[in-house]
């Protein structure tokens, strides 16, 4: 459908809501498209359809959802890249289901995970704070990070934020944040939790609250299963709102096709586990069709960070350099999709610089939580609210200016401020890095290939002292990792131009 008719369509839709045409019965149980909705709407009042042309209002915003506590469905894959979608790019992946979920939403191009790695990215995501913040100082949970050591219970998590609020929370897919019964997702927020406790190279164990119901699991079937109990939990009490929280463990290694899927795409097993992942995504979107929940829910998808060195052959974050563990864009800047049908206007795209710790505060904005009213001992919150650039709120300047890149093994190593990205440590693939801080010019130059440091060299000192500032801080407010604490004296690794 054009552009123009898809908009009209959506113009009409809020007018009708506006004259207190709010529930319109028989429309949307057929688990049609919200388009496809909203056409019928619009067939069956033409009256109001001819008074909106007259009146000429195609300027107008979109009006907030009537929804108060709109639920949320928080979907995370592990390891995708940047252009493993093919609304990001993918020349050898198919993925129909979240190229429509952008189509009628948002899409992100300057979105950050919460890290480089799973565990602190994880962290990032649920606690709005970047990872050192948390105690975390490089590695992943079994992989530099003791399994009894995980993020602190005394973290304000969203599962918490949620569950306070009065919503029904799940974790369902892949948890990475400490093994212990103290660290597990029931004691972080999440009334229901069917989950594998670390990645799925790590772990063959699959756990239903503290009840272990497979061991060893079927990697190749863990997508299936993980939808269909999100899908059980979505229909289990539609009178109260949810949050879903659903990280996936597709498609970090092995990658291995479900039986369906395999042989299916045109990339190997990756691209199979990630045209699986995307059909699932899509049994769930029919789910919330069929509840009649499309309209009251926001969906986000996300990846937790970029590709895993290990499958670079298959997985792709071009335009941009750098993998999993490194500082370079293709380690940090994911995909990054969120629909709120009515509410998000559907088919934009923003370049706005966002990030994973910035979704508690702006989903928190979106449900009504009020997180001044929050009383904890959480450390501050280092994510913005960026509601307004969502909804494309007119004259509202974006809230989030800059970022801090942390290395896998916990280094601060590079700092973005608007397009201008400054190396602040040796990195192998940036040339020059070993002579000086290098600055980037991200808007021009994507590949992060020319050093323009000897060029703006009072850019270079204020950014340097800025990031400076923002670690001396972090570091000064960080509370320890959950678990027994093992260091007496915890390592400060800095970068090399930051010593
Ligand atoms: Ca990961």
């Amino acid at each position: 459908m054009a552009a123009v008719g898809k908009r009209m369509f959506v113009v009409a839709l809020v007018a009708l809501r506006v004259w207190g045409f709010q529930s319109i019965p028989g429309t949307n149980e057929s688990g049609r498209t919200t388009t496809e909705r909203q056409l019928a709407l619009c067939v069956a009042q033409p009256l109001a359809l001819g008074h909106l042309l007259q009146s000429s209002v195609y300027a107008t915003t979109f009006d907030k959802s009537t929804v108060k506590h709109p639920n949320i469905v928080l979907i995370m894959a592990d390891d995708l890249g940047y252009s493993d979608l093919s609304c990001y790019g993918s020349q050898t992946i198919r993925t129909p289901v979240l190229d429509q979920l952008a189509g009628d939403g948002i899409r992100l191009t300057s979105f950050y995970a919460g890290c480089t790695i799973c565990t602190p990215s994880r962290m990032a995501l649920l606690t709005g704070a970047y990872p050192p913040r948390m105690g975390w100082r490089g590695g992943v949970v079994g992989y530099g990070v003791k399994t009894r050591n995980g993020l602190s219970p005394d973290a304000l998590t969203i599962g918490e934020m949620f569950r306070d609020a009065g919503y029904r929370t799940a974790l369902i897919g892949k948890w990475h944040l400490g093994d212990t019964p103290e660290l597990s997702p029931m004691n972080q927020g999440f009334l229901t939790a069917f989950y594998i406790d670390k990645s799925n190279n790590q772990t063959k164990k699959l756990w239903r609250g503290g009840k272990l119901v497979a061991d060893p699991f079927d990697n190749r079937r863990l997508t299936e299963q993980f939808t269909k109990a999100a899908i059980r939990f979505i229909e289990a009490d539609r009178d109260r709102p949810f949050f879903l929280y659903l990280p996936l463990s597709a498609p970090h290694f092995p990658a291995q096709a479900h039986p369906d899927w395999q042989g299916k795409s045109r990339n190997n097993a990756y691209g199979d586990v990630v045209e699986e992942l995307d059909s699932r995504v899509g049994e769930i979107l029919r789910s919330l069709a069929q509840h009649k929940l499309a309209d009251s829910t926001i969906v986000v998808f996300l990846s937790d960070n970029g590709v895993e060195p290990g499958q670079k052959k298959w997985a792709r974050s071009d335009p941009y350099r750098g993998l999993k563990w490194s500082a370079l864009e293709g380690g940090n800047r994911v995909p990054c999709i969120v629909r709120w049908p009515g509410v998000i206007p559907a088919g934009r795209v923003s370049g706005e610089i966002t990030a994973a710790i910035d979704l508690l505060p702006t989903l928190a904005h979106a449900c009504g939580i009020d997180l001044e009213k929050i009383s904890s001992a959480s450390p501050k919150i280092d994510g913005v609210n960026v509601w307004k650039t969502l909804v494309a709120e007119p004259d509202s300047p974006h809230a989030r200016t800059e970022l801090l890149y942390w290395h896998g093994w916990g280094v601060l190593q590079a700092i973005r401020v608007g397009d201008w990205k400054l190396y602040l440590d040796q990195v192998k693939e940036i040339a020059g890095s070993g002579e000086g801080p290098v600055l980037i010019n991200l808007a021009t130059d994507v590949g992060e290939q020319t050093n323009l440091s000897d060029k703006h060299p009072q850019r270079v000192r204020e950014m340097k002292q800025l990031a400076l500032q923002r670690l001396r801080e972090i570091e000064a407010n960080a509370i320890p990792l959950g678990g027994p604490v093992t260091d007496d004296k915890p390592e400060k690794k800095r970068a090399l131009w930051l010593k």
